[in-house]
């Protein structure tokens, strides 16, 4: 140490090695911005066509044909090679374009592939082309800001995860003046066509631009983007168009290793219980895909818990003669009891530790906190519409709100008519502590909808479950199960017999392989008069110590740690799947562009299968349209896809879930994914739930 020179920082900043280690170009960063996606067949072409394929069926809601004439015709589209183009179509196909695109909603992995493959076959098929994006969502339409990209920038975001390049955001185009400013600015670019990379609400944005622009000559393309999986399309029998969004597969695979690396961690120092809760705002598809890949020993799902029939309370009620509704759909208290089960079957064997999978929306399941949700969205909703002006605004504080849901109450009282908040919807929400008020009463987003990401769900749910534990302790049904080795090997030392304070001491000795305490010892005090009782110690003589360490020992003592895990799996950059996906994605829109339609959505089908079956289509908009209440009007929207209850992936996961818990002695069944690969033998292919759900579809791909 004393010998050690100290070279100056300035001298350090310049050594090469100093450079090398702290340039923010690294070579993991170099291969990813290298790597040319491989593309589908008919991309190989010059030149695509589209194909009309009328054996798609979809059931068009009347509002939908009322309000997109122009684009509720539209059919679903293949994408086909054109063998020997005539001039007419060549030079249609190549003239010089403007084209826009904007990112909307929450980032998601492969978006910046999404533009590359537009930017490059665009680019390809005439230079001249220009390429907009609009900066920070669509308020860059509205606003025109905007910047031409070029492939210095294109080149610097290939297959990197983000929205980096030109941003995102959540504003909706939604009143005729956003519309009339957007147009504004479609026409000052002298944009051909339009691209709008986002979730159901900005597709649904899409279909309404599609059919405002097509007078203007401008094309709107939609691809459907969102970590949480829950736009998948099929027609009306069923038949799949898209079976998951882009950026899924990249999020449960972050989330999964998160979660894997939890297990792991857990299982070494056994003292803790993870709580993670996991993004998807409603459906549990993340949080079904996690399981898969790392076999936490609990997952809920939300879709599942909604199928929850209590039944008996059904049956109580049945006796009677009568049904009681209330049995149907899971309550928050009976959630955290499931959960409790789980705990305290697991410490029965040892094990009081183990990970635990919450999907963000598993409130929405619950019935309740729903009816709160909807009710809440409409107080929310007519308050702004009526006074216009914001009900955050004007009531700032909780206890404003509360004061002004109490109000609703008494008109509740004074007027049969008005029923959106009564007497007993108030007094079951002054009942809900604070934080958790204030979660259910937070701002909704642009779209009107509720911002799960910013409840604290699992502490609403974990406080539930250890004041159920501090009951079932207090009933002695929760110990920690003693391992009947180290319980003699204990006593032995001290010189003590296990037999015989095996039989006073334990409700299963000398069968079990984990000894559980009896029910009635539930304190040093009940120990103690256990023993006396059984003979082995009088009044005045104390518990030997061996003893006393086993019972401290089946004390259990819930420690948890909560995690959240969304925004950093949002933002990882995209797994091999992704970037593949993505970049033939922008392939596909630019075939749309060139061959003139408008209002379809990017999609490429068969994701399930080998990567020479995938087929570029493009799926119409407008027919996929149903009207679904938003802040508190119905409004047409494109329908989110929940977990389907039925399909494979769920019911594997769900005959596996007595394996997973692992309440039983021995090893846990954790899986190991490992962190997202992107090149090597071991790069996974697509998501689990997508191999599953195909088995069934189709055995060939089994
Ligand atoms: P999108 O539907 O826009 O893709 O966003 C999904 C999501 O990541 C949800 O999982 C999450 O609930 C939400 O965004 C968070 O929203 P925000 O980014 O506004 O906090």
């Amino acid at each position: 140490m004393a010998n050690r020179k100290t070279v100056s920082v300035e001298k350090l900043l310049t050594n090469e090695k100093v450079l090398r280690a702290t340039d923010s170009v690294n070579p993991e960063l170099l291969d990813r911005r290298s790597y040319q996606p491989p593309i589908c067949e008919v991309f190989k072409n010059p030149y695509t066509a589209l194909e009309d394929d009328d054996g798609y069926r979809f059931v068009i809601d009347h509002e939908a044909r009322k309000k997109l004439p122009h684009i509720i015709r539209n059919q679903v589209q293949a994408v086909v090679p054109v063998k020997s183009p005539d001039e007419a179509f060549t030079s249609t196909y190549s003239r010089p374009r403007n084209i826009g695109i904007v990112f909307s909603g929450g980032p998601a992995p492969g978006g910046h592939n999404v533009i590359a493959g537009i930017y490059d076959a665009a680019k390809k098929v005439n230079p001249a082309t220009c390429v907009y994006g609009f900066l920070v969502g669509p308020d860059g339409i509205i606003e025109n800001e905007s910047i031409e990209l070029n492939d210095e920038l294109v080149d610097k975001y290939r297959n990197l995860g983000g929205f980096t390049m030109i941003k995102t955001g959540r504003t909706k185009i939604d009143s005729k003046q956003k519309m009339a400013l957007s147009k504004e600015t479609c026409k000052q670019l002298k944009l051909d066509a339009l691209v709008i990379v986002g979730g159901d609400d900005s597709n649904t944005n899409a279909a309404f631009l599609a059919e405002e622009m097509i007078g203007m000559g401008v094309q709107v393309i939609g691809v459907p983007k969102t970590i949480d999986g829950d736009i998948q399309v099929r027609d009306a029998d069923g038949r799949v168009l898209c079976a998951v969004s882009f950026g899924f597969h990249t999020a449960a695979r972050a989330f999964a290793l998160s979660v894997s690396n939890l297990c792991t961690d857990s299982s070494s120092d056994v003292k803790y219980w993870h709580i993670c809760k996991v993004m998807g705002r409603v459906a549990s598809h993340l949080a079904l895909e996690v399981a898969l890949q790392a076999h936490p020993n609990l997952t809920l799902i939300g879709e599942d818990l909604a199928d929850y029939i209590d039944t008996r309370r059904l049956e109580k009620a049945q006796k009677k003669g009568s049904t009681d509704y209330n049995s149907y759909g899971i309550t928050l208290r009976h959630l955290s009891r499931v959960i409790c089960n789980g705990i305290v079957r697991r410490a029965a064997v040892g094990k009081n530790y183990g990970v635990i999978v919450i999907p963000e929306g598993v409130l929405e399941f619950i019935n309740e906190i729903q009816v709160f949700i909807i009710k809440l969205n409409t107080i929310i909703a007519e308050y702004n519409q009526t006074h216009d002006t914001d009900f955050h605004s004007d009531f700032p504080l909780l206890e404003d709100k509360l004061e002004y849901l109490r109000r609703l109450a008494r008109r509740s009282r004074e007027d049969a008519a008005f029923t959106t908040w009564n007497t007993r919807d108030d007094e079951l929400f002054n009942d809900i502590p604070a934080f958790f008020q204030e979660g259910l009463l937070m701002e909704r987003d642009s779209h009107g909808n509720f911002q799960f990401s910013q409840v604290e769900t699992d502490k609403v749910l974990m406080g539930l479950v250890k004041d159920y534990l501090d009951i079932l302790y207090e009933e002695g049904s929760y110990k920690i199960g003693i391992d009947r080795a180290y319980f003699a090997k204990t006593l032995k030392k001290e010189g003590l017999d296990p037999e015989r304070f095996g039989r006073c001491l334990f409700k299963n000795y000398p069968n079990g392989e984990f000894l559980i305490i009896k029910p009635v010892i539930i304190s040093v005090k009940t120990l103690k008069q256990e023993l006396v009782k059984a003979g082995i110690l009088t009044e005045d003589q104390n518990i030997p110590a061996p003893v006393q360490k086993i019972f401290n020992k089946s004390i259990p003592k819930l420690k948890t740690q909560t995690h959240f895990f969304g925004y950093d799996g949002r933002g990882s950059d995209p797994t091999r799947f992704d970037c593949i996906y993505t970049y033939n994605l922008g392939l596909t829109v630019f075939s749309l562009i060139a061959n003139g339609v408008t209002g379809q959505m990017a999609a490429i089908k068969n994701l399930e299968k080998e990567f020479s079956k995938w087929e570029p289509i493009g799926i119409p908009i407008a027919p996929l349209m149903h009207l679904e209440e938003r802040k508190g009007r119905l409004e047409l929207v494109l329908e989110k896809s929940l977990v389907d209850v039925a399909s494979a992936s769920f019911r594997i996961v769900q005959s596996l879930r007595e394996k997973w818990l692992a309440a039983v002695p021995g090893d846990d069944d954790y899986r190991r994914p490992g962190p997202i690969r992107f090149t090597g033998k071991s790069v996974e292919e697509r998501p689990i739930t997508l191999v599953l759900n195909a088995i069934e579809v189709d055995p060939e791909t089994a």
